[in-house]
């Protein structure tokens, strides 16, 4: 059956119970640029925007920028930027139509208008959800990778022809230091002290590029950190068709969430914002006590999830946490990265948080795919895992639970269920670990060899000695038992 896309003309048709912008779309100018309009960025940022037009107007429409591939222009463009934020718990669902999103840039096919756009005095706000890999940082030199191809490329051909998002930020700040214009940069992506690493990159391509900005920089643009937390799993063609139903429209836009949503953004702004901590933000001092928590807490379980969750033969994250062996592990993990790792205030309960983590992952509505948070592990890994296991050590803890962890990421990176089925590695460093995989047969040297990869690892088989043995222990047992029979062993010996 045609259906006609959701579209600002369509917009009038869809029924009642669906929500839609409350203020003039058409008399909104943009003030933000957002880098990596993708799933998530849609599904928190524009929809915390989009709360902030409906209550109390202003100028706060978002111009999208694709750093890579046009799907994203082909979805929002003929539908004038609107799509359905759709949140599902269970059995029920809301649709919320946002229409924040003005305008989509692919780079790729304008670096100029995306240039002009990050440039131009009416821009106040730059945010970015461009994955944990797009910031081409080295976490062994703690600096930007300075070898990594688009990095190098970039300094080549600077300013004319960038095209990583650090390339793009600075030629944009240099503009704007002529023109005396501030801005405020904020990433979203789930890395640790996100707005300290930022900057960092940043002021080391400045450096290199135009020295004297870097003064300026420092002045007037402001990094705050955030931490960022929504499921909002990549919408699949099934999604699409279920809620066609719902509007009688074609949404090839839309995504779909949880309930649950939280923003905590350092309160260092150059420039205006949108109030966000009106409609359920927190500005604060010191975001770090939060962003730990959630990085070690939610995605370090979630890794755990993916990686031997996928090996044990399920797809969906929800399907992992109907496995009571896998229920069991995690709150194990969760209650070691809870023991010493975490500086959370004495009031903030922790049991609860944990306890909401665990019905979070149980939302059988959201088809969350193990495959996709199992994606780019060489740049999840130290933040979720590492800093766990090296705090740990510091306070005379084990590290048995991360390196069954570890090994279950190993196990997962030779590309092979427990049932036999074979999938794609997805990582920066397939290509690296594949050659591993192929090469070494045996857990000792394997392990050895991976955890020896100093752009994940950095060195931490040196300074934790035993964690070697461990890892070599449970890939072990991954490898002759197989996943389950694994849990199995580790349930009966931690209850
Ligand atoms: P997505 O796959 O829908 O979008 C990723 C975006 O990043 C795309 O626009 C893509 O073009 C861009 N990108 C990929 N590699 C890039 C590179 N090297 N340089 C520049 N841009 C690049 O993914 P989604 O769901 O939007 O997630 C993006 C990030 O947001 C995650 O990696 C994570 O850091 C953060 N995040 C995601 C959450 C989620 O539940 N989806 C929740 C919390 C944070
Ligand atoms: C996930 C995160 O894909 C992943 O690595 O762990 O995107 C997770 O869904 C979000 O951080 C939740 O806020």
């Amino acid at each position: 059956m045609f259906l006609n896309r959701l579209t600002t003309d369509t917009l009038p048709t869809l029924q009642s119970g669906v929500e839609l912008p409350q203020y003039c779309r058409e008399d909104t100018h943009c003030a933000i640029v957002h880098l990596g309009v993708g799933a998530f960025h849609r599904g928190h940022q524009a929809w915390y925007t989009e709360q902030v037009m409906n209550q109390f107007g202003g100028n706060w429409g978002i111009v999208g920028a694709s750093l890579r591939s046009s799907q994203v222009q082909q979805q929002l463009t003929p539908q004038d930027g609107l799509y359905s934020l759709v949140v599902r718990d269970s059995d029920q669902q809301s649709v919320q139509v946002i229409g924040a999103l003005q305008k989509v840039i692919v780079a790729p096919q304008e670096p100029q208008a995306l240039l002009a756009q990050l440039s131009s005095e009416a821009t106040q706000l730059v945010t970015l959800t461009i994955t944990e890999k797009g910031y081409c940082y080295d976490v062994s030199a703690q600096d930007l990778d300075f070898n990594h191809a688009d990095i190098v490329s970039d300094l080549a051909s600077y300013p004319e022809q960038v095209v990583s998002a650090v390339g793009f930020l600075v030629a944009a700040l240099d503009q704007r230091c002529q023109q005396q214009r501030p801005l405020t940069i904020i990433s979203c992506d789930n890395l640790p002290a996100n707005g300290k690493l930022l900057k960092q990159v940043v002021l080391s391509f400045a450096e290199r590029v135009n020295s004297s900005l870097v003064e300026w920089i420092e002045e007037f643009v402001s990094f705050p950190c955030s931490m960022v937390d929504r499921i909002v799993p990549a919408t699949t063609e099934l999604d699409v068709k279920a809620l066609q139903k719902t509007l009688n429209l074609d949404d090839q836009a839309a995504v779909f969430t949880e309930p649950f949503s939280q923003w905590v953004i350092e309160n260092n702004f150059k420039t205006q914002v949108p109030a966000w901590d009106k409609v359920g933000a927190l500005f604060v001092d010191d975001v770090i006590p939060f962003e730990e928590m959630k990085l070690r807490l939610l995605n370090g379980s979630h890794s755990i999830i993916a990686y031997l969750g996928d090996l044990a033969g399920y797809d969906y994250v929800h399907e992992v946490m109907a496995d009571s062996r896998f229920t069991h592990l995690i709150r194990r993990y969760m209650d070691d990265v809870a023991g010493v790792t975490l500086k959370i205030p004495d009031s903030f309960d922790l049991s609860a948080y944990k306890d909401l983590l665990l019905k979070r992952f149980s939302n059988s509505s959201l088809n969350h795919k193990t495959s996709q948070i199992a994606q780019d592990g060489s740049q999840k890994i130290p933040q979720r895992w590492l800093s766990v296991a090296r705090e740990n050590f510091q306070h005379g803890r084990d590290s048995r639970l991360l390196a069954l962890a570890i090994a279950g990421w190993i196990k997962y990176l030779q590309g092979l269920r427990d049932s036999g089925e074979n999938y794609a590695v997805v990582d920066p460093l397939s290509e690296t670990f594949s050659e591993l995989t192929t090469r070494l047969s045996d857990s000792e040297t394997l392990v050895t060899a991976v955890l020896n990869v100093e752009s994940v690892f950095s060195g931490i088989a040196q300074e934790i000695p035993e964690m070697v043995d461990w890892v070599v222990y449970w890939h072990k047992a991954l490898h002759a038992d197989g996943c389950l029979n694994t849990l199995n062993f580790y349930c009966e010996n931690t209850q």
